[in-house]
C-alpha cells in the first residue's frame, strides 16, 4: 500500500511544464449548433413574430424528440427542475414522503421540498450508484406516496426490481433522467419507464437548448393534464382548471434543440470514444476506480466519473481535484455533498449518515473528469497522464 500524504502535496514544477493546459478544460462544453443555420432559424422566428407559447418550433421539437426518444407523450419545458415539480404536482403528489437518493443534484430533493414532500433518503448501490433496490422497502411507511430515483450519470437504474416494488406498494415512480438523454435498456428508451420520467436540457447536458427540459408521460390525457400544468393551468382565453406554473420552453431554445438533434448521435460517439481513451489510460492505476459499460446498456456518456481510493492512489480526491485545477483541468465533485447533509435536510431521521454509508463514501471519493464530444483524444490522454503521474509523485 502506498503511503499516503497527510498534506496537500505540492504539484511537482517539471510536471505543470510538461502538461499544463494553456486553455482551461472545464468537466463539459456545451456542443454549440453551427451559427449560420441557427441565424436562418432565427430568421423565421423574426418573420413569424412568434417567440413563445407553443410555436411551430415547439411543436415541431415535441415532435422530433418524441420520435427520438420512442417517448409519443413529450412535453417540454423551460427546464429540468420545473419539469420535476410538475411531474409531481402531475401525479397529485404534494405531501407525505417521497423516496429519493441522496446521491444527485439538489434540484431532486429540492422538488419534493418545494411540493411540501419529505424526501426519504435511501442509500446507493456501489457499482451503478444508483439508488440501492435492496434499501428502498425498509423506507417505505403510511406517508410514502412515490418513489423518485436518479438514473445517475446516465446509467439505468434496475427499472424491473424499482416497477415491482412500486407495483407491490401502490407507489408512483418519477425518473429524474436529467442525465439520461439518448440511454437505451434492453433495446427500449430509458425514459419510457415509471410513470413519468424528466431530462434535462441544460448547457452541461449532452443534448442542449441551453436551459430545458422535458417530461415523458405515459398518456395523452396525461400529457394535457402537464402542458396545462406548465401553462399557469390555462385550458383556453376564459378557463383556468388549476394552478399551474409557467413551466414552457421558448422558440429560440426550441430552433436550437432542432439543430441539436441532427448532431446528437455525433456527440455521443465522440464522447464514447473519450471514455474508451481514459478506460484504456487509468486501466492500470491503483486507487482509481472507473465505471465500465453495462451488458444491454447503450450509454450516452454523459459523464465520466472515478473513485478515488486515496490508501492506494496516494491522494486524497480533494487533494486530486485540487492539482487538476493547477494544470487547467477543472474536474467536478459531482455528487458532493449529499443532498441528506445540506441543512435542510439534515435533521431528517432518513439523513443520518449510518443510513447512507454508501452514499457517503461514494460522495467523498469521486470526481467527474472531463468529457465533451470536442474533446480531443490527446487532451485526454494528457489529463490521463496528469492524474498517472499525479499518482507516483504523491
Ligand atoms: N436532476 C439532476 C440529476 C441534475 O443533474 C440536474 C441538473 C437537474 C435535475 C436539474 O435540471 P435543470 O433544471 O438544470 O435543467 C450544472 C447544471 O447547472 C445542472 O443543470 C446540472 N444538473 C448539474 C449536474 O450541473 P453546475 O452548478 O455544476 O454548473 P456550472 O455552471 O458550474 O457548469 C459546469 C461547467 O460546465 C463549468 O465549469 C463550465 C461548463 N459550462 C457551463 C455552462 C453553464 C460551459 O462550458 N458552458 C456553459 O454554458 O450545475
Amino acid at each position: 500500500m502506498k503511503a499516503r500524504n497527510p498534506e496537500a502535496a505540492p504539484v511537482p514544477e517539471n510536471l505543470l511544464a510538461e502538461y499544463r493546459f494553456a486553455e482551461p478544460i472545464y468537466v463539459t462544453s456545451p456542443s454549440l449548433v453551427p451559427l449560420d443555420e441557427y441565424t436562418k432559424l432565427l430568421e423565421k422566428i423574426w418573420e413569424g413574430r412568434r417567440l413563445a407559447n407553443n410555436g411551430p418550433f415547439h411543436r415541431e421539437l415535441e415532435r422530433r424528440l418524441g420520435e427520438r426518444l420512442d417517448a409519443e407523450h413529450l412535453s417540454l419545458f423551460c427546464n429540468g427542475t420545473i419539469a420535476l415539480l410538475v411531474a409531481l404536482q402531475a401525479l397529485r403528489i404534494d405531501g407525505g414522503e417521497v423516496i429519493t437518493t441522496p446521491f444527485t443534484f439538489p434540484a431532486t430533493a429540492h422538488v419534493l421540498y418545494w411540493n411540501n414532500v419529505r424526501p426519504v433518503f435511501c442509500d446507493i448501490d456501489p457499482v451503478s450508484f444508483n439508488m440501492d433496490p435492496d434499501r428502498i422497502e425498509e423506507l417505505i411507511g403510511p406517508e410514502t406516496k412515490a418513489i423518485l430515483p436518479v438514473h445517475v450519470y446516465g446509467t439505468p437504474c434496475d427499472v424491473d426490481r424499482i416497477q415491482a416494488i412500486a407495483e407491490r406498494h401502490g407507489l408512483a415512480v418519477v425518473y429524474d433522467a436529467a442525465h439520461a438523454f439518448g440511454v437505451r435498456y434492453r433495446g427500449k428508451s430509458l425514459v419510457t419507464h415509471g410513470d413519468l420520467s424528466v431530462l434535462s436540457f441544460h448547457a452541461t447536458k449532452l443534448f442542449t437548448t441551453a436551459e430545458g427540459g422535458a417530461l415523458i408521460a405515459k398518456s395523452g390525457a396525461q400529457k394535457q393534464r402537464i402542458d396545462f400544468l406548465k401553462n399557469f393551468g390555462i385550458a383556453d382565453e376564459e378557463t383556468v382548471i388549476g394552478p399551474g406554473i409557467n413551466g414552457k420552453m421558448n422558440e429560440l431554445q426550441a430552433a436550437y434543440g432542432l439543430l441539436q438533434l441532427d448532431t446528437v448521435d455525433e456527440e455521443i460517439a465522440n464522447r464514447r470514444k473519450v471514455a474508451e481513451t481514459y478506460r484504456e489510460e487509468l486501466a492500470e492505476l491503483a486507487g482509481i476506480q472507473m465505471t465500465s459499460d453495462v451488458p444491454d446498456v447503450e450509454h450516452n456518456y454523459a459523464y465520466f466519473p472515478i473513485l478515488v481510493d486515496a490508501d492506494l492512489y496516494g491522494r486524497t480526491r480533494n487533494e486530486l481535484y485540487d492539482c487538476l485545477k493547477a494544470f487547467n483541468v477543472h474536474a467536478r465533485k459531482y455528487f458532493y455533498p449529499l443532498c441528506s447533509s445540506y441543512p435542510t435536510y439534515a435533521s431528517l431521521p432518513s439523513a443520518r449518515p449510518a443510513n447512507l454509508p454508501v452514499a457517503g463514501r461514494v460522495a467523498d471519493q469521486v470526481l467527474c473528469l472531463p468529457i465533451f464530444g470536442s474533446l480531443g483524444t490527446d487532451a485526454v490522454r494528457t489529463v490521463s497522464a496528469i492524474v498517472r503521474e499525479l499518482a507516483r509523485t504523491g
